[in-house]
Formats: C-alpha cells, structure tokens, sequence
C-alpha cells in the first residue's frame, strides 16, 4: 500500500468505512485529520465548521464536551454531510468484549450510531475485536487497533505492537488499520506473504510543524516525517491547527490549510518515489 493511490486502494477496500475514507481523501486532496478537543458544544461546532472543507476526517473525545446533548450529533452529522468528512469517535475502548459492546452501543453518547470509525486498545486481547464488533459490523463501521502511541515512554511497543497487527489480520474484515506511527506491513509476520495481507490504513496523532512535544510527554513528528519518510495514511493534528483563541476561525483555517498542503505533498513524495 505504501506506493499505491488512495483511489486504488479505495476500490480495493472492502470494508465500507476504510472505503469512504480513502475515497473522501482523494475527492478532497486531503489526508487531514483534525482532532476536536475542545469542551464547548459552540466552539466545537466552529472550529469543526471552518477546517470541514479542508479535511478527510474530523475526530472527537465527545465525552470532554460539557453541554453534550444528543442534538450535538445532528448538528455534526449535518456537518459531515455539507463538508465531505468521515468521522472518527477517539474511544479507545480496553475493557472486556460485553463491557465494549454496551459502551459502543448505548449510555449518553450510542457512538456506533453515528462515528465511522472507532478505536480500541489491543490490551484485552481479541476478545475486545469480537465484542465490538457484534455492534460495528452490521452498521458498516471499522476499528483502528491502537498498535503504537506517540507518547514518551509509550508501552506500545516490540511484540505488543507485534500481536496488535496479527489481531488485525485475524479479524480484517471489521479492523481497518491502526493508530501507529508507521507502517505496519509485514510487521509480526512469521513466514507469510507480505503481499496478500490486506491494506490497513495508519492514522498518526503526534503531528505538529512548531513544536516538538508539550508538558505532558506528547511528541511531535513533521507531516513529512509522518507520511513519506514513515508510510502513513492520515495525519492527526489538534492543537496545531485550533491552536488557543477559538474565535479565531480565519486563522484555524489558515493552519488547517497549511497542514492539509503539506501532508498531501509528502503523500505525492511517497507515491512517486
Ligand atoms: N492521540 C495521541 N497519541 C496517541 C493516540 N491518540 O495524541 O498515540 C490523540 C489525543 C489527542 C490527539 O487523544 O486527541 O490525538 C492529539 O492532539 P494534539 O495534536 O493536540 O497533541
């Protein structure tokens, strides 16, 4: 996958929601993420609004929102459709396969009714795939296994990361990809055939153009590091393009549009290297 088009690899694709992904990028020349963690319903809705045009994907923490009701959800669905975006739940599910099911299905939030995509840490084992799955799969939605993190001293590493990729391929059809900071193919892979393992899409949080990291151990990477040097698919970036004055939506635009032409730059790099 790392040398094909979004566009090959969508008509490829056969899980519905990595196929509307790949598709949206390349409609959209943008294998931008914005990550929206911002705790207004208002200004949520805003800064969603301004970087919508501009992104393949909008991620939420819906559960950092203080007014949250589920008339958020309309609105944010009415926003994915006017802007061409998919939308990612930033879940991280890690507990026991019934527990998961319930916290996918119901309580305030019912993401599995309205996120594309969701995530779920591999800790539990398959166990956490099957659980989820009996929600996501006959609603046509996929799950980024968490194979890696971008903080310091990340656990997420050697063979955990190794046993993430092959819960993956054993479960393909609902897995789409992994939250990880390269690529994962023929990783963990024992005598198989790198070829035929199915395309999993890597989305990367930890993406930043000013600063290396913050207080609390996270690190950023360069679009550029991210997508040509390390073969990812999307780039997720948060503060870097809301930044700290939410009402400042002509600059969040202006920061979204910065890292929407760098990251789609270094894909062009990959694809003609
Ligand atoms: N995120 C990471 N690193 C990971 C996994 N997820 O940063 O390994 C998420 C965070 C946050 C976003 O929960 O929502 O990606 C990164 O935000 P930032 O660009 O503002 O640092």
């Amino acid at each position: 996958a790392q040398t094909l088009t979004y566009s090959e690899r969508a008509a490829r694709h056969k899980n519905p929601a990595a196929k509307l992904l790949l598709e949206t990028i390349e409609r959209k020349n943008s294998n931008l993420a914005v990550s929206v963690d911002v705790t207004k319903r208002e200004d949520f809705l805003a800064v969603v609004d301004a970087v919508g045009p501009l992104v393949c994907l909008i991620k939420t923490h819906i559960d950092i929102i203080e007014d949250f009701d589920y008339g958020l959800i309309k609105r944010l669905e009415e926003l994915s459709k006017k802007h061409d975006f998919v939308i990612f739940e930033d879940r991280k599910f890690a507990d026991i396969g019934n527990t998961v099911a319930l916290q996918y299905s119901s309580g305030v939030h019912k993401i599995a009714s309205w996120s594309h995509i969701t995530n779920a840490h591999p800790v539990p084992g398959p166990s956490i795939v099957s659980g989820l799955a009996s929600v996501g799969v006959p609603l046509g939605r996929g799950l980024l296994l968490l194979a890696e993190m971008s903080t310091k001293g990340a656990l997420a590493t050697g063979s955990y990361t190794e046993e993430a990729v092959r819960m993956a391929r054993a479960n393909s059809q609902f897995v789409i990809g992994f939250i990880a900071q390269r690529r994962m193919d023929g990783v963990g892979l024992v005598g198989g055939d790198v070829e035929n393992e199915g395309d999993f899409l890597i989305l990367t949080p930890g993406v930043g153009l000013e600063v290396k990291g913050d207080a609390m151990g996270q690190q950023y990477r360069t679009p550029d590091e991210v997508v040509r040097e390390s073969g990812c698919d999307v780039i997720i970036v948060g503060r870097g393009i809301y930044g700290t004055d939410l009402k400042d939506v002509d600059a969040i635009r202006l920061r979204a549009e910065r890292y929407r032409k760098e990251g789609w730059d270094a894909y062009l790099k990959r694809i003609r290297s």
